[in-house]
């Protein structure tokens, strides 16, 4: 129950927020709040204010589902609360201990003192939901620390220490103790010998906006342009960002008051722009993953040490994983040469991270100690979660599953990551089916922020809540899939190849077909990405699977047959060069078009004109398409939960809120008039789901579409 407490010391009032779970500045609890500041403000014998938060954390800011409805009159919102603040003749000191986000770091920057803890967290983190501090955040921030730091620290929107909030002079001091015991303490000295301190009235508000320590004003001009060079374009999901600078410019250049209408008006049209929906809508998506309907309560196992099988890049990255949070890892292989890679990579990452200043030399030190090897499975033994990460064969991960089942103690649970085979049939090799579940990390899977809980047909409720508990320890969006082929996002990359290796048979050379993709907002297009994923796994994919998944010429074969397995072997689709980007660059190769058309030719595809459009519609259609698919199936839980799969597993730009969110934002009637148009066109690879077909017959959208589960149910 949202509640403002109060309580009185002496002539010092304490405020606590307490609106679980974050304190979240919604609009009907800033109307509480603005009574309670009301009531103090009428009272003579508060002479100050400290304003704290209940649950753990000050405040995570304003509350995100507000920005969908429509204020009235009658709405107070957190720049209600902060005029009050701002207006009132008492003192304000922000005791913060905890999360104090957004809105609430904008509540604690109108206030004369700030004090946090030492485990506090500081941010401004609403460029993320394509936004910008709109309650004064942008002009307050700029006369406390100069519009340079203002700029890094907002464009960043990640949160800080509070040490490093302090250096930057966003807070005025770390407290070892009782925050608010010793906000209130300082309070009172400062009311009974005000002399011996600083003004007691200290509104930020009043001091004079700067650009920076030992930069004159002049260089204003030269600051905000840089800024606007730094960030991507509006189109590239840059918009906010742009609006962002607009604001710090506004602060320099105007009186505090016309910055702060400024400021409101840049903040009004972001809460309505595309890009701000697309990424609130991932915010929600992302929050949703962990719960699964109808899935009995269950607590999560402890996870106190962990197993990997498998010493490749695979193993070595989940084991770095692990590592990273705090968990000790054994990693089993025979393979000599393999152990001793995958060591110098743990160490060399670690050593990294100490480069970066993200670890002191002991920390690494510690981590890459908790990596051991070994060749003996009999260490297996104590694992309470084993992940096997040997090679994409049914029979090879058969036999290791069997003596995973022999060597592992019981309530273990047995994992595997694999990328397209059957959990179940991996499940059925063991003695224990319910503790078998999928987890499927991404290369490299110390950096990749995707995780796919594969869910088999006897995966227990606890064993899933350890996943998901796992998933939330390791820093993963882990994302629940059924147990099918390519499960989420590699069944849906597959559809997406195959229509960019279409292309590029009808005559569209890879690189424009890249381009496009690149031009919508991807960090590469689906050949850059075939060449870096390796095309020998697409062709072992594409043989087992015993259809032609990657086009209907023999592109792809010829290409392995002559070596040419992608950026490994500096020749893939493209070629590369080690002087050019590191050997990452990908260099049209009329070689590679030659051989289109070659191919082509023999398969019978006439060469024909493409536009931009239609390259784009194609790739982006095929993986809405497939996505309905997966929903149907009950493979996918939620378009929220393949929009998440999308963006941070295959770099699907945010801006666009992921597949189903961009077939929602041109009207999903309009792709399924085009999925229908190319099914005429190019085949049955296009037929439309029967999911798609309802949502456009009714003119609807994923984000209104019941669930899987719902539907069951319904
Ligand atoms: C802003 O402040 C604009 C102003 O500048 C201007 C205004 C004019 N609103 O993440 P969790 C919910 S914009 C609504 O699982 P954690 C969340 O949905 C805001 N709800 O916990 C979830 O609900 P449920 C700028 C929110 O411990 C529950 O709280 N602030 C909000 O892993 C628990 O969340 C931000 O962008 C919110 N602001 O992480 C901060 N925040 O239980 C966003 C959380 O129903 N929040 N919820 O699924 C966060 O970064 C994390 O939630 C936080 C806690 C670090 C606070």
């Amino acid at each position: 129950m949202a509640q403002v407490q109060v309580r009185d010391d002496g002539p010092v009032r304490v405020i606590t927020l307490d609106n679980p779970p974050v304190n979240a500045l919604s609009f009907t609890y800033c109307a509480q709040l603005l009574d309670a500041l009301g009531a103090a403000e009428g009272e003579a014998s508060v002479e100050a204010i400290v304003l704290t938060g209940a649950n753990g954390l000050f405040s995570a800011g304003a509350d995100v589902n507000d920005f969908n409805s429509e204020p009235t009159p009658e709405t107070r919102t957190v720049r209600d609360v902060i005029a009050a603040i701002e207006h009132s003749e008492k003192a304000f000191l922000a005791a913060i201990d905890g999360n104090c986000l957004g809105g609430g770091l904008e509540l604690a920057l109108t206030c004369d003192y700030r004090s946090a803890t030492a485990r506090s967290k500081l941010g401004l983190p609403e460029i993320r939901l394509g936004l910008l501090p709109g309650a004064g955040g942008t002009q307050r921030l700029v006369r406390l620390i100069g519009a340079q730091a203002a700029l890094e620290f907002m464009l960043k929107g990640s949160s800080v220490s509070a040490e490093r909030a302090a250096q930057l002079g966003i807070i005025d001091e770390v407290t070892p103790g009782d925050v608010v015991e010793q906000s209130v303490a300082l309070a009172k000295g400062v009311l009974e010998h005000p002399s011996e301190h600083a003004p007691r009235k200290r509104r930020v508000s009043e001091l004079k906006a700067i650009i920076g320590k030992g930069i004159t004003a002049q260089a204003a001009p030269f600051v905000v342009s840089q800024a606007h060079k730094m960030v991507p374009s509006e189109e590239q999901g840059g918009f906010a960002a742009h609006k962002l600078i607009d604001a710090v410019q506004a602060a320099v250049e105007m009186s505090f008051a016309f910055g702060l209408a400024r400021e409101a008006r840049l903040f009004e049209e972001l809460v309505r722009s595309q890009p701000s929906l697309a990424l609130r809508h991932l915010f929600f998506a992302e929050r949703e993953l962990p719960k699964i309907p109808g899935l009995p309560a269950a607590e999560a196992l402890p996870v106190a040490k962990a197993g990997v099988v498998g010493a490749g890049t695979m193993g070595s990255g989940i084991a770095i994983t692990f590592a990273q949070a705090g968990i000790p890892v054994v990693v089993v292989d025979t393979n000599d040469e393999a152990v001793e890679k995958a060591r110098q990579t743990t160490m060399g990452m670690f050593m990294y991270q100490v480069q970066k200043g993200r670890l002191t030399q002991e920390e690494a030190w510690a981590r890459a100690q908790s990596v051991t090897f070994t060749d003996d499975w009999n260490e297996l033994a104590d694992a309470d979660v084993i992940v096997e990460a040997v090679f994409e064969e049914i029979g090879v991960k058969r036999e290791v599953f069997r003596r995973l089942d022999a060597v592992a103690k019981p309530g273990a649970i047995l994992a595997t990551n694999t990328s397209t085979l059957d959990v179940d049939d991996l499940a059925a090799q063991t003695q224990r089916p319910e503790f078998v579940i999928g987890l499927h990390f991404f290369v490299p899977a110390n950096i990749m922020p995707l995780l796919e809980i594969v869910r088999g047909a006897r995966s227990s409720p606890q064993t899933l809540a350890t996943a998901f508990a796992l998933g939330k320890r390791l820093r993963k969006k882990a994302v629940l899939s059924g147990n099918a082929f390519g499960f989420i996002g590699n069944r849906m990359v597959f559809d997406y190849v195959r229509e960019a290796v279409a292309l590029a048979e009808e005559g569209v050379a890879p690189a424009r077909i890249d381009r496009v993709m690149k031009d919508f907002g991807f960090p590469m297009g689906p050949f850059a990405m075939s060449d870096l994923s390796g095309l020998d796994v697409a062709w072992h994919i594409q043989k087992s699977r015993g259809e032609a998944a990657q086009g209907r010429t023999r592109v792809l074969e010829r290409l392995v047959e002559g070596k040419r397995l992608g950026q490994k072997t500096l020749a893939g689709y493209f070629k590369y060069d080690k002087s050019v980007g590191k050997g990452r660059e990908p260099i049209p190769d009329p070689e590679v078009e030659a051989l289109f058309a070659e191919e082509a030719r023999q398969a019978g595809i006439a060469p024909r004109e493409v536009d931009d459009d239609e390259i784009r519609d194609r790739l982006l259609f095929a993986l809405v398409n497939r996505g309905a698919y997966l929903l149907e199936e009950g493979i996918a839980l939620r378009p929220g939960d393949i929009d998440i799969v999308y963006v941070y597993g295959y770099g699907f730009p945010p801006h666009h809120g992921g597949p189903m969110w961009y077939a929602d934002e041109i009207g999903v009637d309009r792709v399924y008039a085009r999925i229908v148009e190319f099914a005429e066109q190019f085949g049955p690879q296009w037929t439309p789901s029967s999911l798609l077909a309802e949502i456009a017959e009714k003119h609807g959208s994923f984000a209104g579409t019941p669930t899987a589960e719902e539907l069951v149910n319904a």
